[in-house]
């Protein structure tokens, strides 16, 4: 298991957190995905043989949200 973070704009509020974890939970290989409202980040628990850092960022594009880098 490894652990990320990403920083993403946009969420204004607990709706856009939830939406953003779900997409992320969805992703086969990530078992948290911790997101914070206050920080504007997502902490993410995944398998790196699984999936990578790249699918999530298209995941929280996708969903509405930008990234910042
Ligand atoms: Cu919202």
């Amino acid at each position: 298991m490894k652990t990320t973070t990403i920083n993403i704009s946009g969420m204004t509020c607990m709706g856009c957190t939830n939406s953003i974890r779900i997409v992320l939970e969805r992703i086969n290989g990530v078992s948290v995905a911790d997101i914070s409202l206050e920080k504007n980040q997502a902490k993410i628990q995944y398998d790196p043989e699984k999936t990578t850092i790249n699918k999530f960022e298209e995941a929280i594009i996708k969903a509405g949200f930008e990234i910042n880098t």
